[in-house]
């Protein structure tokens, strides 16, 4: 038993310093969790999916709900998220592991169920670390609903150490929460009950940005505004993906005042005038790699260890140049295996503690 386990309520003072801290996306990173495909499964199918995820992978999903993912993809994958875990030991920065989860359970609740979960892998897609305070998103997917089940032993022990821990209300996911195949709205979940992925929003510092997906809605976003209180703004941003689901392959804030961007998807809104905005050459991947859950451009999906420091795909070479001239270190690491489970660095991390403290960088009307 740690010291830290051996307290129930560890030390919440605070004196030895916050257990997390996290305000933006680029300020230097002291520690962060890698998520882990040990264990992963194809997800269990719903209507819903058909929103986001690629035609190619439709079939496959209907019939595998629960199985294995391909094994020797996988492997080459979870090797990857390793060596990536050693990279960003060797930069200097903390590095945290889930617990290995039983995914290909089947379970259920009064209204419906699921052949299995799904992984743990996307850590930036069940949680988000605001400020001292880390969220746990209500996820829209049924197959997700105990994904942050595998990093409930990492929040427990911040929580000890003087985290803020907020877990959103659990959702039901009844039928209502969908739209069905006949409703002319343009997303896949209704108003129904507040629901999000964490990897719709962004942080820069006071401020967060977020897009309404077919995994958030507005419900959920205001869940959000009241849960992080008068502090914190929240601003919906507009962006032009009729597959949207997390924001982090569409905008990348490397550094105040840069911006990355999808070339189609980026809606230029006024919260970033006054920034340089750099449209990301396109992806480096060979049409035939499979890719089950989304489209090549996690590509653009990095992660920032500092505002001059940007973790790269290292067969990405038209995005490593472009980041070069704009005046960053590039970290290449490979990441291609990973990109075939649905992200790539943003994804497969959670940046629980960044120097630094909550800034404005936003060019927010006043009022707002
Ligand atoms: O381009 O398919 C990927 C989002 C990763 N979480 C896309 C969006």
């Amino acid at each position: 038993m740690t010291s830290d386990e051996s307290r129930p309520f560890g030390d919440r003072s605070g004196a030895a310093g916050p257990a997390v801290n996290s305000y933006t996306e680029w300020d230097p990173l002291r520690e962060v969790v890698v998520g882990s495909l040990l264990g992963a499964v194809f997800p269990t199918w719903h209507d819903s999916l058909e929103h986001t995820m690629p035609e190619s992978a439709w079939p496959v999903f209907r019939g595998h709900g629960g199985s294995p993912l391909p094994e020797r993809h996988l492997k080459a994958a979870e090797a990857e998220l390793d060596n990536l875990a050693e990279v960003l030991t060797a930069e200097g920065i903390r590095v945290r592991r889930p617990d290995a989860a039983r995914h290909h359970r089947p379970f259920r609740t009064p209204e419906w169920e699921s052949d299995g979960g799904l992984y743990a892998a996307m850590p930036r897609d069940s949680l988000i670390v605001v400020g001292d305070a880390i969220v746990e998103a209500p996820m829209a997917w049924r197959c997700r609903y105990h994904e942050a089940d595998a990093f409930r032993p990492l929040i427990k022990s911040y929580f000890r150490r003087g985290a803020r821990w907020l877990p959103a209300p659990r959702p039901q996911l009844t039928d209502e929460l969908y739209r069905g195949a006949h409703d002319p709205g343009r997303w896949a979940v209704t108003e129904f009950e507040p629901v999000f992925d964490a990897a719709d929003f962004l942080r820069f510092g006071r401020d967060l940005i977020v897009q309404r997906s077919h995994v958030t809605n507005e419900f959920g976003i205001d869940w959000m505004r009241s849960a992080l209180g008068p502090e914190f703004a929240v601003h919906t941003v507009e962006t032009d993906d009729a597959h949207a689901m997390h924001i982090d392959a569409t905008i990348a804030a490397l550094a105040p005042g840069k911006l990355l961007v999808h070339p189609g998807r980026y809606v230029h809104s006024e919260l970033f005038d006054g920034w340089e905005i750099l449209p990301a050459p396109p992806p480096t991947l060979p049409a035939d790699w499979p890719m089950y859950f989304c489209s090549p451009w996690v590509s653009m999906n990095v992660l920032s260890l500092d505002p001059e420091t940007v973790v790269v795909e290292r067969q990405e070479r038209p995005l490593i140049e472009a980041l070069t001239a704009w005046g960053f270190r590039c970290v290449e690491v490979d990441l291609r295996h990973v990109y075939s489970f649905g992200g790539s660095f943003h994804c497969v991390t959670l940046d629980t503690v960044r120097e630094g403290g909550p800034g404005r960088y936003l060019s927010v009307p006043s009022g707002s």
